[in-house]
């Protein structure tokens, strides 16, 4: 899942995108460089942020999505909390939604629904203005899991399709380096309770610059190997803004996985 942000301020691309013709050439350009999804957002959910108004919101992402849609050939899905952004990118051809809050907007699950599209639970601890604030948990792993069994059943009330849905641990919401670590180290577990595909998103996380710094390349370096293991340990979607390096990396793991001795004969 390629990562199309158009605003001002996401933490690792805010402000590159927001013209809507960058970022559908952007968009583009991820599809070709292997992405199979594009995942377009128009609030920033980076720790600190403000919300944006639904209004703004919508200014900004759906001339996106409807290019998106019309031009690229792989599904296009939207970042969004809100029903009405949901609403109105389904509208406009988005076949997927990303909901980083799991339904907090009561009328998400429904718009969903009735659209028949795809949709992406995660799981965030408090809300991102405040979120990095001294998150606690006794069991990350068993507290994520609960939150995401629960925001799915929630789902599959509202009538969402059990093959429609994706679950997020949501790394680096609510979480600190330590919790991003232990998710990912037991992903695993994770991945036999909730049944459903599960969704991981470390791109250029702190948590990987707290390993092996902070310079954009080696953000990019980490970012595939946390990639890499995560596939291995289950996950089926990584969300990234370097799609092309992913699925390069995901293609030579499948080669080893499949012990595929034609893909270099
Ligand atoms: N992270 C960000 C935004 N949206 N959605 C999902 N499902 N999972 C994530 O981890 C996630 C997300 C923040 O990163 P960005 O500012 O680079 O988009």
């Amino acid at each position: 899942m390629g990562i199309v942000n158009v605003t001002p301020d996401s933490f690792s691309d805010g402000g590159a995108f927001l013209d809507p013709d960058a970022a559908v050439a952007h968009g583009l350009a991820l599809a070709a460089a292997g992405a199979d999804v594009l995942d377009v957002g128009g609030e920033s959910t980076r720790p600190g942020a403000d919300p944006v108004p639904a209004d703004e919101e919508l200014a900004r992402v759906l001339p996106v999505v409807r290019r998106l849609v019309a031009e690229a050939t792989v599904p296009v899905s939207i970042d969004t909390r809100k029903a009405s952004v949901a609403a109105a990118s389904l509208a406009a051809g988005a076949t997927i939604v990303n909901d980083v809050a799991a339904g907090a907007d009561r009328e998400l699950f429904g718009v969903v629904a009735s659209a028949g599209a795809g949709l992406v639970v995660m799981h965030m601890q408090g809300e991102p203005r405040t979120m990095q604030h001294d998150p606690h948990y006794d069991d990350v792993v068993v507290e994520v899991g609960d939150f995401l069994l629960d925001r799915l059943a929630a789902a599959r009330d509202a009538g969402v399709h059990t093959a429609s849905l994706c679950a997020d641990p949501g790394l680096g919401f609510g979480k600190t380096p330590t919790h991003n670590v232990e998710l990912l180290a037991r992903l695993g577990e994770l991945v036999a309770r909730v049944e459903v595909p599960i969704l991981v998103g470390p791109s250029r996380k702190s948590f990987i610059t707290r390993i092996v710094g902070d310079d954009l390349a080696a953000r990019d370096d980490g970012t595939l190997a946390v990639a890499v293991w995560a596939v291995e340990q289950g996950a089926r979607i990584v969300r990234v803004h370097d799609a092309g390096a992913a699925a390069d990396a995901l293609h030579v793991l499948d080669v080893m996985a499949a012990a595929d001795a034609e893909a270099v004969a």
